[in-house]
C-alpha cells in the first residue's frame, strides 16, 4: 500500500507540473482527488487494513493528499500569473499613437449649388416639383408648342424609346411644369430640378446626361418685370449683390417674348478676358413669358392668367461658381477633385 501511495504522489506531482492551463490542472485534480480519483480509491480501501496498519497508511494518504492540493494551488497561481503577463503583453495599448483618422464626407459641388438654388426659390415661396425622366413626347414637345417637325424633336438631338418617337428621355424638365399645370390650379410657383438627356458628345462643357433647374410662375398679372426681379434675385444671391445682369432677346417655342440672361464677367467687369472669351458677359440662363398656347394647352385661361418660366443648366452654374474648367470632373468622382469642396 505504501508503494501505491508513493507512486500516486510521484505521478500526480508530475501531472500537476505538466498541466499547462487551468482546465488541464482541473483534470489532474479530478483524476487523483475527485470522487473516482486514484487517491480517493486508496482511501476507500482503508477498511480492509489491519488495526495497526490503518493509522499509518491513513496519515501517509492524508499527507499525499495535502501535498497534491498544495502543488495544484501553486500551479494554479503560477498559471494565472502567466496568463496575466501574456494578456498584458498581447493587449498592450500604446496610447501615444495617433488616433485613426475618420474621414468626413463632403457635399458634391453640384449638390451645393442645387441646394442654394432651391433655397433661393423656396425662400421666394416656390415649391419643388419632380417628374419622370422617361416622358411622353407629348408633354415635352406638343404641350410646349414645339409641333411635329420642330428641330428639337430630331433624333439627332433627343433619345427616343419608340420608333414612333412617342416616348423619350426628357431633354428638359419642362414636362414637370406641364404636369403641374394639368393637376394644379393657379397660382403656381414651382421649380423643377432634375436630370435631362440630350445627344451630345462628352467634352469639357457637354454631357449627354446633365442637370437643369427650370421654374414656372403662373398667376394673375404676371409681367416681364416679375421675371426680371426673380432672375436678378437668383443671380445676385448666387454671385453677390453687385452682380450685373443683361437680358438679351431670344426665341424659344414655349415662351414669348423670350430672353437669355447674361451676367457681367466677374473677372474683367465687362472689359472682356479669357474667362468670358472677350465677351465681357457670361450666359447664365434662358427665360420668357409662357407662350399662351402652352397655358391654354394645359387648361389655363390666358384672359385671367399669365406666367413666366426659366431654365438654367446646373453644371454650367457649378462650373462657373467654383471656377471648374472641365464638366467631366463633376462625373468622375475623383476624390482628389471632390476633396477640395
Ligand atoms: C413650361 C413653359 C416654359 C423653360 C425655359 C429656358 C428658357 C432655357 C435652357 C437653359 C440652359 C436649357 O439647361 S439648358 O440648356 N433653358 O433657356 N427654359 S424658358 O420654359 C418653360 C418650361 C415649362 C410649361
Amino acid at each position: 500500500m505504501k508503494k501505491i501511495l508513493e507512486d500516486i504522489k510521484n505521478s500526480s506531482l508530475a501531472a500537476v507540473q505538466s498541466a499547462d492551463d487551468p482546465s488541464a490542472l482541473e483534470a489532474v485534480r479530478v483524476n487523483y482527488l475527485g470522487k473516482k480519483g486514484s487517491l480517493t480509491a486508496v482511501l476507500k480501501q482503508m477498511g480492509s487494513l489491519s488495526a495497526e496498519e490503518r493509522p499509518v497508511i491513513g496519515q501517509l494518504a492524508n499527507q499525499v493528499r495535502s501535498e497534491i492540493e498544495e502543488a495544484i494551488a501553486k500551479k494554479a497561481q503560477a498559471l494565472s500569473e502567466e496568463l496575466l503577463l501574456r494578456r498584458l503583453e498581447e493587449e498592450k495599448l500604446d496610447v501615444t499613437i495617433p488616433g485613426t483618422k475618420v474621414s468626413v464626407g463632403k457635399k458634391h459641388p453640384m449638390s451645393i449649388v442645387l441646394e442654394e438654388v432651391v433655397d433661393i426659390f423656396t425662400g421666394m415661396g416656390y415649391s419643388v416639383a419632380e417628374g419622370p425622366e422617361v416622358e411622353y413626347s407629348a408633354n415635352n414637345f406638343d404641350k410646349l408648342n414645339a409641333p411635329e417637325g420642330h428641330p428639337a424633336r430630331e433624333w439627332s438631338d433627343t433619345f427616343y424609346f419608340r420608333e414612333d418617337s412617342s416616348v423619350l428621355l426628357r431633354p428638359q424638365t419642362s414636362p414637370v411644369q406641364v404636369r403641374v399645370m394639368q393637376t394644379q390650379k393657379p397660382p403656381i410657383r414651382v421649380i423643377a430640378p432634375g436630370r435631362v438627356y440630350r445627344k451630345d458628345e462628352v467634352d469639357a462643357t457637354h454631357s449627354p446626361m446633365f442637370h437643369q433647374v427650370e421654374g414656372l410662375v403662373v398667376d394673375k398679372g404676371i409681367t416681364m418685370g416679375d421675371l426680371k426681379g426673380a432672375l436678378n434675385t437668383l443671380v445676385q444671391r448666387l454671385y453677390g449683390k453687385d452682380a450685373k445682369t443683361r437680358f438679351r432677346p431670344h426665341h424659344f417655342p414655349f415662351t414669348e417674348p423670350s430672353c437669355e440672361v447674361d451676367m457681367q464677367c466677374f473677372e474683367c467687369q465687362g472689359a472682356g478676358c479669357r474667362v468670358c472669351k472677350g465677351e465681357g458677359w457670361i450666359e447664365i440662363l434662358g427665360a420668357g413669358m409662357v407662350h399662351p398656347k402652352v397655358l391654354e394647352g394645359c387648361g389655363i385661361d390666358t384672359s385671367v392668367y399669365s406666367g413666366f418660366a426659366f431654365g438654367v443648366g446646373l453644371e454650367r452654374l457649378t462650373l462657373r461658381r467654383f471656377n471648374i474648367s472641365d464638366m467631366r470632373l463633376l462625373f468622375e468622382n475623383d476624390m482628389r477633385f471632390l476633396n477640395q469642396f
